[in-house]
Parts: C-alpha cells; sequence; structure tokens
C-alpha cells in the first residue's frame, strides 16, 4: 500500500538532507516532491499547500549532523500530513450508535457514491462490524436500478445474518430507506444501514435521487464511498456528492490494492470531511477504522 506516496516522502527527506541548505537546492528538492505528489493522485490544491508550509519551515532551519535533518524533515512531514486530516475534526460511529441508542432512535446511515466503488460491499462491512460492535442491525436494500443488486446486498446479508429490508426493481429508493427505518422503529434494531445506486442516466439523475432519499428519511450520518485507485476522479466525485447532498465522512476502498496513496489526502483536504474507514480487502472484516497518525507513520517511517 501507498508505495509511491511513501517514496515521495522518503525521497525529500533524504534530498534535504544530503544538501546545504541553500534556497536554490531546497526549491529543487521541493520540486521534485511535488512531482512525485501529483504522480501520487495528491490534488494540486494539496500538494501547495503542503509544500509552501514545508518551505517555509525548512527555509529556517540549520542542522548540523545529516540525520537530525533527515528526522526534522520526517517530522515536518508528518505534521503536514496530521494537519491535513485534523481539519475535518472526527466522527465517532459508536459513540452516534450509542447517543441515537439513548434516544430510543435507529442510527440511520446512507451510503454514496457512483457505481462500482464499493458501496454494497461497505454496507456489509459495515454490517458485520455494528454487529461485532454488539449493536443490532438492518440493510435496506436502496440500490433497486441495477440488476442483481438486490440480490447481492441480500447474499452479504444473509451471510452475516443481517436482515435485509428490500422491495421490487424500479420501485422508489426513498421508499426503500423508509420502510427499513420503519423496521429498525418497530423491532428496536440500532442501527439501519440504507444502500444506495450508483449508476444513472446522468450525475443529475443520480443527485437528485440521492436528495430524495436524505429529504425522507434524515440520515443521521451520510457516508461518502470513494474508490482509492480512482484517485483524481475520487476526489471529484467527493466534491460533486458534498455539493449536491453533503456527506459527513468519507469510507476509501480497495487500499489494499493502492500503491499510490493520495486519494485519502486530497478527499480530507478538498471537502473538509473526516476519513472514517479505509476498505482493505474484499472480505467481511476488511474495514479498517481510520488513523490519521497511523497513516501519517505509514507514509513517513
Ligand atoms: N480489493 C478490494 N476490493 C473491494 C473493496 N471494496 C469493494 N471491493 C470490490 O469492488 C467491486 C465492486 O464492489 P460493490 O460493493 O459491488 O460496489 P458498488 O459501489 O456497490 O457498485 P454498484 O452497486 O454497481 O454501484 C467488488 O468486486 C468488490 O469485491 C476493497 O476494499 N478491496
Ligand atoms: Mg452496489
Amino acid at each position: 500500500m501507498f508505495e509511491k506516496l511513501r517514496g515521495a516522502f522518503s525521497s525529500l527527506a533524504k534530498a534535504v538532507s544530503e544538501k546545504r541548505l541553500s534556497e536554490k537546492d531546497l526549491d529543487e528538492a521541493l520540486y521534485e516532491f511535488q512531482m512525485a505528489l501529483m504522480e501520487s493522485d495528491v490534488a494540486q490544491n494539496v500538494v501547495e499547500a503542503v509544500t509552501d508550509d514545508l518551505k517555509k519551515q525548512l527555509l529556517g532551519i540549520s542542522l548540523e549532523r545529516s540525520k537530525d535533518v533527515q528526522a526534522f524533515v520526517k517530522e515536518k512531514l508528518r505534521e503536514e500530513v496530521l494537519k491535513v486530516f485534523s481539519q475535518p475534526g472526527e466522527v465517532d460511529v459508536i459513540e452516534r450508535v450509542k447517543a441515537s441508542k439513548a434516544k430510543g432512535e435507529p442510527l440511520k446511515v446512507l451510503f454514496l457514491g457512483i457505481n462500482g466503488t464499493g458501496k454494497t460491499t461497505t454496507v456489509a462491512k459495515f454490517a458485520n462490524f455494528m454487529k461485532k460492535s454488539g449493536f443490532s442491525v438492518v440493510i435496506a436494500a436502496g440500490d433497486t436500478h441495477r440488476a442483481g443488486a438486490i440480490e447481492q446486498v441480500s447474499e452479504h446479508a444473509e451471510r452475516i445474518s443481517v436482515k435485509v429490508v428490500a422491495q421490487r426493481y424500479g420501485a422508489d429508493p426513498a421508499a426503500v430507506a423508509r420502510d427499513g427505518v420503519l423496521y429498525a422503529k418497530a423491532h428496536h434494531v440500532d442501527v439501519v444501514l440504507i444502500d444506495s445506486a450508483g449508476r444513472m442516466q446522468t450525475n443529475q439523475n443520480l443527485m437528485e435521487e440521492m436528495a430524495k432519499i436524505v429529504r425522507v428519511v434524515s440520515p443521521d450520518l451520510k457516508i461518502f464511498i470513494g474508490d482509492s485507485l480512482a484517485g483524481n476522479d475520487a476526489v471529484s466525485q467527493a466534491e460533486l456528492f458534498s455539493k449536491y447532498t453533503g456527506f459527513d465522512g468519507a469510507i476509501l476502498t480497495k487500499v489494499d490494492a493502492d500503491a499510490k496513496g493520495g486519494a485519502a489526502l486530497s478527499i480530507a483536504f478538498t471537502t473538509k470531511r473526516p476519513i472514517l474507514f479505509l476498505g482493505v480487502g474484499q472480505g467481511y472484516d476488511d474495514l479498517k477504522t481510520f488513523d490519521a497518525s497511523s497513516f501519517a507513520d505509514s507514509l513517513v517511517g
């Protein structure tokens, strides 16, 4: 995971520690760093913010031993990464479920994203995580468009022993979502997870359908599902959903296959929403709580 971005970070630390820090040398090293960040799917605005800040910090240093310089640069890089993730704040899902439960209400969670990013798989992983955390779960089969979508989500649910509320294909997804919420209320279920369709004739169409679900069930959490392999496209999609429906946090999927690593940084920076989890495989347990500090460690070493 993230070999490319990790490589960019260590190359900068090495380059800066090997040279005396004249402004010209530093500019050259930072230019290489910027290129490497862009090749790792870090969005332009993040690249600029991080390198502008770094330059100011690095210009001021005059450490003697190269080892110290390398450690200093790594520390600064780590701080830059943490800064990007600290701006959006945090959402503690477990605490949110407990707070709803205390009010006698189910927590309503809607999963948003374009086709193929991993929404349905993530709904199943999330349901599994909720169950393992001691909560009861129901899934609303909100993708009534794609052939096979209802069977797909039902099969996942059966494997993890979770109830599915579904209607027929072509039914109004907002009505399916509402059925899920009514079921949860009637049966005192703690969490309702609402799957949704990703592919529509147009983006406008998709956004309108999502907006309707949001209006009808008022989800407590709207979670954007982004495919980390889609890189900058995932960032544009996040911006689109952020504009039309808003969302409270993001889950990045397929991180196990992502050699670049820039999507998490770019989405957090661009949408100012936290990354909640990372999807790291196709199994039900392959959902990792996102931790900015270990993410920074994995990049900076
Ligand atoms: N390696 C890997 N594959 C994943 C991960 N998450 C999802 N996938 C795979 O990605 C593919 C698409 O996943 P789905 O959950 O069907 O995606 P979706 O967003 O629901 O797709 P649509 O319903 O068609 O919009 C499947 O083959 C999943 O197994 C992940 O974290 N890692
Ligand atoms: Mg799906």
